[in-house]
């Protein structure tokens, strides 16, 4: 049985920047990657118009200067092709390869308390040991297919954005339904238009879309930031979500300015595009009052976009901006003036069941050559919790986490000794730049591991008082905000069953300084023999 001091899972940007740092430090370690390449998020959704949402300059690792210094982004906001392109020229340019196993998908994790090692099984019935496994998975990895009645009778061909063809898809004439306006449809809806005969959309909620402005970058932004870069980087590590410092950080209430000034700043954010937008004022994650005059922004915007009424008015968003993700986008509002384009709400007209030829609402029947289901994630623990991962007594991760993740800084769980977890629930991973928080756990289990070894220890867990303090502080933090009001993955809401509990931490500064103290203290919280 081959032994190794570390076994990481996934090979995105969490997984490779990892095997870097541990095979620099001398440990004997292997990624093992269920996909055929690098990039995680990055190598599985493909769909049309996938697109990063955070600024390319920002978007990408900090930790080697003469990488970033090489790397030339060409857009603001980088499409999935060119991010893609980047993860490859990382592995390549650091010889990660010669140490990840890809298609190697891992079934089960088991702690073996005598031997002090984890026991893992991969698909091709590999059994291997390890000291510490280190979970990369993602935050946004397993993908949500809900049930519909008589789905296996469709005669057409389904799609998920989340599990996109690696080979073409060609949707030239068709006539093709999409089920879901998050994130991934909105950037997916404008390009689908184009190409398909006829796109109806079906939307439960809608969502509230800023345009992004996406644009090449010129070289002058890329030189300027270039030359100080990293002094950027620090000034985004200061801000709550570790990006925008340039946009972010208002000091301002939306409710202390007059009403012609406030609809000015909106109208040069909306101009200005992306996440800027929410950065207007410091209290529209906050108050409810404020939110809403962005909100009905928004809603101005959107009925002045769309040219017919009926349809505007169900585009309309009514809930909290910002409390699901914001999305950013690129004509999607526009789209819905083309001909070929049509709204159905699926609250006014539930879907009944697919049929052969398409999808039965309660009022009309729809014939598609191709669905697309644009329905999101079982974010942040569905990937975890699909490893049959076990820890001291045979303790099944599901069995400890069936009323919401427990963990200790998103990081470890009691009970689970040696097993780390890159931007696990409790941390501030998706409310932030993750590649930025993804750095700051790899530094973080890197120094934990070394010092681990220096103490001629072997084994680290939480207490747990520890992670049942941090569990009830991430939900404090999170009631102080807007976040916990409406139904969102952050919650667990868009899974039917899935327990509901806010998971990621609000605020990135704050949990930097939580987890430097930690380690200043000796690892509190944490035992370690
Ligand atoms: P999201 O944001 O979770 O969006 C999923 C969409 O699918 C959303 O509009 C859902 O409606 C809809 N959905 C889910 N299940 C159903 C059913 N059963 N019927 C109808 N509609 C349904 O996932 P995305 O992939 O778009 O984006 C995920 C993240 O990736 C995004 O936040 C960015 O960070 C990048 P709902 O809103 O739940 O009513």
């Amino acid at each position: 049985m081959r032994e190794l001091d570390v076994l990481i899972v996934g090979a995105g940007f969490a997984g490779m920047y990892m095997l870097h740092r541990l095979r620099k430090e001398g440990f004997s370690v292997k990624c093992f990657e269920k996909g055929a390449g690098v990039g995680g998020t990055w190598y599985w959704n493909r769909y049309p118009g996938a697109r990063c949402d955070v600024e390319s300059m920002e978007y990408s690792y900090s930790w080697s200067e003469e990488l970033q210094q090489e790397w030339e982004w060409s857009e603001r906001y980088s499409g999935q092709p060119e991010i893609l392109r980047y993860a490859n020229h990382v592995a390549d340019r650091f010889d990660l390869r010669r140490d990840i196993e890809f298609e190697t998908e891992v079934l089960s994790a088991h702690f073996h308390a005598t031997a002090q090692r984890w026991i893992v099984k991969t698909r091709h019935s590999e059994t291997l040991k390890c000291q510490y496994l280190i979970m990369a998975t993602g935050c946004l990895s397993s993908t949500n297919h809900p049930h519909f009645d008589g789905l296996e009778d469709f005669n057409g061909r389904t799609l998920h954005t989340g599990e996109w063809p690696h080979n073409e898809v060609n949707l030239e004439n068709e006539k093709v339904g999409i089920i879901g306006t998050g994130s991934s449809a909105i950037q997916a809806i404008p390009h689908i238009a184009e190409e398909c005969g006829h796109l109806t959309v079906f939307q439960r909620t809608p969502n509230f879309s800023i345009p992004a402005r996406n644009q090449p970058l010129s070289a002058e932004e890329v030189n300027g930031i270039k030359a100080e870069y990293q002094e950027f980087r620090s000034l985004n590590r200061l801000m709550p979500a570790a990006l925008g410092a340039k946009f972010m950080g208002a000091t301002q209430s939306a409710l202390d300015v007059e009403d012609e000034r406030r609809r000015q700043e909106f109208e040069n954010r909306w101009e200005y595009g992306g996440f800027s937008f929410l950065g207007a004022y410091n209290d529209l994650g906050l108050k409810l009052e404020a939110n809403k005059l962005a909100a009905q922004f928004v809603r101005e915007k959107v009925s002045s976009i769309v040219c017919d009424p009926e349809t505007a008015k169900k585009l309309s968003p009514h809930n909290v901006i910002g409390c699901k993700r914001l999305c950013l986008d690129t004509n999607y509002y526009e789209t819905y003036n083309r001909d070929n384009v049509e709204l159905v709400d699926v609250n006014t007209s539930p879907i009944e069941r697919f049929t052969a030829d398409g999808i039965k609402t309660s009022d009309s029947v729809y014939q598609f050559d191709t669905v697309i289901f644009a329905t999101g994630f079982d974010a942040m623990t569905g990937t975890l919790l699909r490893v049959d991962i076990r820890g001291l007594n045979g303790q099944t991760l599901k069995e400890k986490w069936y009323a919401g993740p427990i963990t200790y800084l998103g990081l470890m769980t009691s009970g689970f000794p040696n097993l780390f977890m890159i931007s696990g629930p409790g941390s501030p991973s998706v409310l932030t730049n993750m590649i930025i928080s993804i750095e700051q756990h790899v530094d973080w289990i890197t120094d934990c591991i070394n010092s681990i070894k220096g103490k001629k220890a072997s084994l680290i867990e939480p207490t747990p008082d520890a992670e049942q303090e941090w569990v009830q502080y991430v939900n404090a933090v999170a009631d102080q905000t807007l976040y916990p009001t409406c139904n969102s993955w952050y919650l667990g809401a868009n899974i039917p069953g899935k327990p509901r509990v806010f998971m990621p931490h609000v605020g990135f500064p704050n949990y930097v300084a939580r987890c430097d103290d930690v380690v200043a203290n000796d690892y509190q919280g944490f035992v370690i023999q």
